[in-house]
C-alpha cells in the first residue's frame, strides 16, 4: 500500500480552491483549506482576469496547507483551470498584459474570419474542436497585429502560467492545449502549419506536457513564502494533471461501464462521453460537438451547455438592483413551478456575455412567442428546463453520431447539488442520473498525481472505481419516458412524484 498527501489548486470561472487530499489504493479524502474569489475586472473596456489575484490565492492555499501537515511532507501539486485563456511572456520571462477573459467582446466575429481563411470543414477535421467564439485561436487572430503578440516568446495557458510562476517550468498540459483549436486532433501534436497559416508565430507554442509528468520543483522562495519546507529536504513538485478542470472531471467521474455520459455541471454544462477516437466528420460538426483531449489518451467528446452561468448571473443582476436571493430558497420555489412552462434555448449566444440574464432570457421567449417567466422562481424553473434540454439535446446527438448506448448519466461538480437539475435532466432523457461527486474535478487532479508518485492506479477504471467506493452518490429515476420537447413545445404535464428541493 503506497500513501501519497497531495495538494489540488483548482480555479473555476468563479472563484478558486486549494484542497489537500490523501489517497492511497483503498483511500480517498480530500479537505478544501482555502478558497478565494475569481473576480474578473473590466479595464480600457477589456474584461481581464486578475491573474496576480489567482496567483496570490494559491500561495495562501498552499501555506495553509502547510498548516494541515502536521510536519508530513507534501509529496505533489496538481494546477487546473477553465481553458483558453492564457497569458503571453516577453523574451524575459515576464508577463506581457493582462489575460483577457474568455467572455469578452474582442472575439467577436472572429472565428467567422478564421474559418474563412481555412475553412470550417478543415479546421474542425484537423483539430477536431467545436466552433466556440473564445477559443483560443480566435483570441490570438483578434489580437494578432496588437502590441502584446508582437512582444510576446511565449503564450501559457493559464494553469501552465500558474506553473511557471511556481517553478520556472514552461510547458503546455495537452488536455488543456486541445482547447485552443490549434492541437492536431489525432496525432496531438501542435498543428503548426494551421497556427502559420493564421498568421500566429508557432514559436508561441510551448513544448507540450502530459497529466503525470513532474513538471517542475517549488522555487526555494515559494517554499519559504508558503512554509512547505520538506522536513525531510527533498523538493515538492508540480505534477501534470489534466489541467483543463473538465478533463480532470471526467476522470473523477465514478463510472462502472463504458455505456455512460457525464455533465460536467459548474460554470458551463460539459455534456459528453469517453472515446478513444475523434469523430471528425461533417455531420458531427454540424453538431458542434468537440474532441478534447483527455486523460490518458482518451477523448472528450461532448458539447459545452451554458450551464449553472445562467443561474449565478441571474442572481447577480438581482443583487446588482438591490434583491438578495437564497438559491437554495430560490430552487425549492422553482420546484413547485409547472415544469416546461417558458421553453427557452439556453445555448443562445445572447447569453454569454455578462449582463442581465432575467431580461436577455425574457427578450429571447417574446422573440419565440413563448410565454415569459416573470418571478425569480419562474426564471429558475425556466433555466432548469432549458439546461435539462440542452443536455438532452446533446445526449441525443452524442448517440447519433457515435452510436453508442447511453444506460447512464454521472451528473459531477457544483450541479450535482442541484435536485432539481439532476432530476429535470434524468427526466428530459429518460435514463437515470447518478449525481456527485460534486467535487469530481479535485478528484481527479488528486488521483492521477497520486498514480504519477506511485500509487498503484493503473489506469482509469481504477481511479473511478476507487471515487465510487469512497464518494457519497444520489440516484435519480426518470419519472417519464423519454420527453423530446423543442423549445416550443407545449410543457410536459408529468413529474416525478418525488418533490426535488435544491
Ligand atoms: C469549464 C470550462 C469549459 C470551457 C470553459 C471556458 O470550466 O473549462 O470546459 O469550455 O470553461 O474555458
Amino acid at each position: 500500500m503506497t500513501t501519497r498527501r497531495v495538494a489540488a489548486v483548482d480555479i473555476g470561472a468563479g472563484s478558486g480552491r486549494v484542497m489537500l487530499a490523501t489517497v492511497s489504493e483503498d483511500h480517498l479524502d480530500l479537505i478544501e483549506v482555502h478558497r478565494f474569489a475569481n473576480r474578473p475586472v473590466r479595464v480600457g473596456g477589456t474584461l481581464h482576469w486578475d491573474v496576480l489575484a489567482l496567483y496570490a490565492g494559491v500561495l495562501d492555499g498552499l501555506k495553509e496547507t502547510a498548516g494541515h501537515l502536521d510536519g508530513e511532507p507534501l509529496d505533489g501539486i496538481g494546477i487546473d483551470t477553465w481553458a483558453v485563456d492564457y497569458g503571453l511572456l516577453g523574451p524575459d520571462g515576464s508577463l506581457v498584459g493582462l489575460p483577457v477573459h474568455y467572455r469578452d467582446a474582442r472575439t467577436d466575429g472572429i472565428s467567422q474570419k478564421v474559418a474563412a481563411t481555412v475553412g470550417a470543414a478543415e479546421l474542425y477535421n484537423r483539430t477536431g474542436i467545436q466552433d466556440l467564439p473564445f477559443n483560443t485561436v480566435n483570441q490570438l487572430v483578434a489580437e494578432r497585429s496588437g502590441s502584446r503578440l508582437q512582444a510576446a516568446e511565449r503564450m501559457l495557458l493559464v494553469p501552465d502560467l500558474l506553473t511557471y510562476w511556481l517553478t520556472g517550468a514552461i510547458g503546455a498540459e495537452v488536455t488543456n492545449a486541445s482547447t485552443t483549436q490549434l492541437l492536431d486532433a489525432t496525432t496531438r501534436a501542435w498543428d503548426s502549419d494551421l497556427a502559420g497559416r493564421l498568421g500566429i508565430d508557432p514559436g508561441l507554442l510551448p513544448p507540450l506536457r502530459h497529466p503525470g509528468e513532474v513538471l517542475g520543483v517549488l522555487y526555494g522562495d515559494v517554499l519559504a513564502e508558503t512554509g512547505l519546507t520538506d522536513p525531510h529536504g527533498g523538493p515538492v513538485p508540480v505534477v501534470a494533471v489534466g489541467s483543463h478542470d473538465t478533463a480532470s472531471a471526467v476522470v473523477g467521474v465514478p463510472a462502472d461501464r463504458d455505456s455512460f455520459a457525464y455533465v460536467s455541471c459548474g460554470t458551463w454544462s460539459l455534456v459528453g462521453v469517453e472515446l478513444e477516437q475523434p469523430v471528425l466528420t461533417e455531420d458531427s460538426r454540424a453538431a458542434n460537438l468537440t474532441n478534447e483531449a483527455g486523460v490518458d489518451g482518451t477523448v472528450r467528446y461532448l458539447r459545452n451547455v451554458m450551464g449553472l452561468w445562467l443561474l449565478r448571473e441571474s442572481l447577480r443582476t438581482w443583487a446588482d438592483r438591490g434583491e438578495e436571493h437564497d438559491l437554495t430558497q430560490l430552487l425549492a420555489a422553482a420546484a413547485a413551478e409547472p415544469a416546461g412552462r417558458w421553453p427557452v434555448d439556453v445555448d443562445h449566444p445572447s447569453l454569454l456575455p455578462p449582463g442581465d440574464m432575467p431580461a436577455r432570457i425574457a427578450a429571447l421567449c417574446r422573440e419565440t412567442g413563448t410565454p415569459e417567466p416573470e418571478t425569480p422562481a419562474q426564471v429558475v424553473r425556466c433555466i432548469v428546463d432549458g439546461l435539462a434540454e440542452g443536455h438532452r439535446r446533446a445526449v441525443d446527438d452524442i448517440r447519433r453520431l457515435t452510436g453508442r448506448d447511453v444506460e447512464v448519466i454521472h451528473v459531477v461538480g457544483g450541479g450535482a447539488r442541484n435536485t432539481l437539475l439532476c432530476q429535470a435532466t434524468a427526466d428530459a432523457c429518460g435514463v437515470p442520473v447518478l449525481g456527485g461527486p460534486v467535487e469530481a474535478t479535485a478528484l481527479g487532479n488528486v488521483l492521477v498525481q497520486a498514480r504519477a508518485l506511485g500509487v498503484d492506479l493503473p489506469d482509469l477504471a481504477a481511479m473511478r472505481a476507487l471515487v465510487r467506493r469512497t464518494q457519497e452518490l444520489r440516484r435519480f429515476e426518470p419519472a417519464t419516458a423519454p420527453t423530446t420537447p423543442g423549445p416550443t413545445a407545449a410543457p410536459r404535464p408529468t413529474r416525478s412524484s418525488r418533490r426535488p428541493t435544491a
